[in-house]
């Protein structure tokens, strides 16, 4: 904490002199972009050489702390939000809402009141007079307030990462008449949905996606090229949320527990939502015993850290399944081998940051950050004023050319240094004073002084 607040004030000096040239100027565009199910972890596994080129010309994040649920439609909301899954409303792929009696899951998430307890950047940065524009990222499609981004494409997984991106270009670019976009959101679906398939553990599944998404990133960077963005505007590459091993000997079944008669399924695995038809407490009772993998908690006990509780569209009883096990009701059958959701402090579940343009520090890398800061880090590069959010830039200003940042750690090792080798000069001094053979010893003599002298004995 102290160490934050340190962090937050030596990386502050500067950010009113950057503000007021981006006043004159105009903040440049930026452009976010989400390869769906990207692993921290795949940047070290994998070669990525587009990915890697980009980020040493810019800066890495090698690892996001991402938002419980750690699914696909939470954790989007989450980066152009700011807010955990509990405050802005979207916790999980399938939701069940117990006061307008509404269902949610993928294919039918346009009702606007699932979305309407917040709004998005590309909602908010209408009010500072932009452009936006929100490219099949979840929600894009979805009147939220009544509004929509000024360009958008609802989903469709027929449509190529290149089309995609040649629409983005097109509205960031704008024409002789209409204004460009400031902000554009463009999501991807790989490297998730072959993780699902295959396995993160698969090398050689995993290595040929990994290709072909960073064979997208060179598109990225030469498309920017060709339109002459490239070097004007800030771009950002992130993911959801990473993706874990799954096995068919990771079987928890609710059945060999409960009567399915006992509840209501809403969401399944690795986090199950139940409503329970009796007593909650029974229920939980004897879900709570059901399998050493698998974690039973009534609403009112979530772990705070999960900040998962504060929300209508939670159910009485959640079970989270441990790393790499998953949770069916009857059977034997796996329905996938890779999968996600679990617990987000766990590695496996976690994404990274890139970030490059002239707002960008160049060849810098930082160990962590929450996903949750990307959104107030993303409005003070548009200079858009947040809406009320969970994050914070002390930690990500450091990121930005225009602040000067003391590596904290590096800090710490130079005081420690500079101890240690004291502390060994003045062992050394007393070694040597200590085997002079004779006399008064100095030191001694100097401290009697001192004592007589204090005027605080008198
Ligand atoms: C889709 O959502 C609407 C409103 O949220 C609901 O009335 C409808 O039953 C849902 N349809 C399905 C197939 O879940
Ligand atoms: C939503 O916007 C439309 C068109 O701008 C307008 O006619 C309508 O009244 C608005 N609805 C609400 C609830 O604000
Ligand atoms: C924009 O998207 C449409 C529909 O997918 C496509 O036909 C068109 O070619 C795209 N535009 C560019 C510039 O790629
Ligand atoms: C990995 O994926 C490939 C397909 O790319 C498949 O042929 C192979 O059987 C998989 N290996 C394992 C160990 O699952
Ligand atoms: C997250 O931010 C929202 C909006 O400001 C706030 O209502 C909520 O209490 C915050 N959550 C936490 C855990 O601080
Ligand atoms: C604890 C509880 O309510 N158990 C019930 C679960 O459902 C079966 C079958 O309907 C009942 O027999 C149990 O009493
Ligand atoms: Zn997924």
């Amino acid at each position: 904490m102290l160490l934050k607040m340190l962090l937050g004030f030596l990386c502050g000096v500067q950010a009113l002199a950057e503000e007021n040239i981006t006043d004159q100027q105009g903040p440049p565009p930026l452009l976010l972009v989400s390869f769906d199910g990207f692993r921290a972890d795949y940047l070290q596994r994998f070669p990525m050489p587009n990915l890697k080129l980009l980020y040493s010309q810019g800066v890495l994040v090698e690892q996001l702390t991402n938002v419980f649920t750690t699914k696909t439609f939470p954790n989007h909301y989450s980066l152009v939000t700011g807010l955990y899954a509990e405050s802005h409303g979207i916790l999980a792929s399938k939701m069940y809402d117990p006061i307008s009696h509404k269902h949610f899951h993928a294919g039918n998430d346009t009702d606007p009141s699932w979305w309407s307890s917040t709004q998005p950047l590309w909602v908010t940065a209408l009010d500072s007079g932009y452009k936006t524009a929100a490219m099949m990222w979840p929600g894009s499609d979805v009147a939220i307030r009544n509004r929509t981004a000024t360009h958008f494409f609802p989903y469709n997984s027929g449509v190529t990462f290149q089309q995609r991106l040649g629409n983005v270009t097109e509205w960031m670019l704008g024409n002789g008449k209409e204004q460009g976009v400031m902000f554009a959101a463009l999501y991807w679906e790989e490297p998730d949905q072959s993780g699902h398939i295959f396995g993160p553990d698969n090398t050689t599944a995993m290595g040929k996606v990994l290709k072909e998404v960073d064979d997208n990133v060179g598109l990225l960077v030469s498309e920017l090229k060709r339109t002459g963005l490239w070097g004007r505007i800030n771009v950002l590459i992130t993911s959801d949320h990473g993706m874990a091993q799954c096995s068919a000997k990771r079987l928890i079944r609710l059945d060999d527990c409960l009567h399915p008669d006992n509840y209501t399924l809403v969401d399944l695995t690795p986090v199950a939502a139940l409503i329970p038809h009796t007593d909650p407490e029974t229920i939980y009772n004897l879900l709570n015993k059901c399998h050493p993998h698998m974690m039973a908690y009534l609403k009112k006990a979530i772990p705070d850290r999960l900040h998962y509780r504060n929300n209508q569209r939670i159910q009485q009883i959640i079970l989270i399944a441990d790393e790499g096990w998953t949770i069916v009701q009857r059977g034997d059958k796996l329905p996938r081998l890779g999968d996600h959701g679990y617990d987000n402090s766990l590695p496996s579940m976690h994404p990274f940051l890139a970030a490059t343009g002239p707002s960008f520090r160049r060849d810098y890398q930082i160990s962590q950050l929450q996903s949750v800061d990307i959104y107030p880090l993303m409005c003070h590069l548009l200079s858009v004023p947040p809406h009320p959010n969970n994050g914070t830039l002390t930690q990500a200003r450091c990121m930005l050319a225009a602040e000067t940042c003391w590596d904290v750690p590096l800090m710490i090792a130079l005081v420690v240094g500079i101890l240690l080798v004291l502390s060994i000069i003045t062992v050394l001094f007393r070694l040597l004073s200590s085997r002079r053979p004779s006399g008064p010893r100095p030191f001694q003599r100097l401290q009697v002084d001192y004592d007589d002298d204090d005027p605080l004995l008198e």
